[in-house]
């Protein structure tokens, strides 16, 4: 399935469905205007302000000085509807299907910030330890990985171990520390297989959920804002049907 869209988009091509098979991950640069990423930031920024200013949480990581290295907002489209009338989320849905070869369906995002010349890196993990809910719907998922600006290997770049989407669940543990949070991090695989992926304000990185993944820490002057976008396969109706039951979050509806 191909879904019809203007010609200056960029649209996988051959190579890099292939790339995204073997690899489990994808580097897209100049997939967005600046413009576009612009949109994004303000109503990001809106968000982030509002959140620092209401004090640290247990998806907030705090130095021995209490000074907030990473701070993290999860269902930033949920807060601020406006997201998803962007035109930044309607190409990463139009890109996810058409990466898949299927229609894709908008699952969750968040917004991580790192703060400049302390940001933390992010430890090695997968996001299936995350999703314990809906398993079914890990094989044929997409995030989106979306600087707010450039960001060098020094700026917290991202990081992946090729090939690690593959099936196997790695053992994850809490990392221990001074404050309580949900970041754990993955055990018992190559490290040295990892590849750092710089990439452009306008780009974007994307990784299957099974990959092994984390990031540098951010060195720069410059703080690093990505907002992170997940597409997976529509729910079955016996699907829908569960999650209902369940009480799992309710319909998300656009703005
Ligand atoms: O932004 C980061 O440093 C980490 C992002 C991440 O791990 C994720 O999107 O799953």
């Amino acid at each position: 399935m191909r879904i019809t869209v203007p010609t200056s988009l960029p649209l996988p091509t051959s190579d890099d469905r292939t790339a995204w098979k073997q690899l489990g991950y994808l580097a897209v640069p100049g997939l967005f205007r600046r413009e576009a990423i612009a949109e994004v930031e303000r109503l990001l920024d809106a968000l982030l302000m509002e959140k620092i200013a209401s004090g640290p949480d247990d998806w907030t990581q705090l130095r021995d000085d209490d000074r907030a290295t990473s701070v993290e907002i999860l269902g930033t489209a949920q807060l601020e509807p406006r997201l998803m009338a962007s035109e930044v989320f309607q190409l990463c849905e139009i890109y996810a299907a058409n990466l898949l070869g299927m229609p894709m369906e908008f699952v969750f995002d968040h917004v991580i910030r790192k703060t400049a010349g302390i940001g933390a890196g992010t430890r090695w993990h997968q996001d299936t330890y995350y999703e314990k809910g809906e398993p079914y719907r890990n094989t044929h998922r997409v995030h989106f990985w979306i600087p707010m600006a450039d960001v060098p290997l020094m700026g917290g770049a991202m990081r992946y171990i090729p090939g690690t989407h593959g099936g196997k669940n790695f053992e994850h543990q809490i990392i221990p520390g001074k404050a309580d949070t949900h970041y754990v991090m993955a055990t018992g695989f190559d490290e040295s297989a990892a590849m750092d992926v710089p990439i452009a304000c306008g780009g974007a990185i994307l990784h299957h959920p099974r990959l092994l993944h984390g990031s540098g820490p951010n060195t720069s002057d410059q703080q690093r804002t990505a907002w992170i976008l997940q597409f997976a396969t529509p729910r079955t109706l016996t699907q829908k049907l569960r999650y209902r039951s369940k009480g799992w979050i309710k319909a998300i509806s656009r703005a």
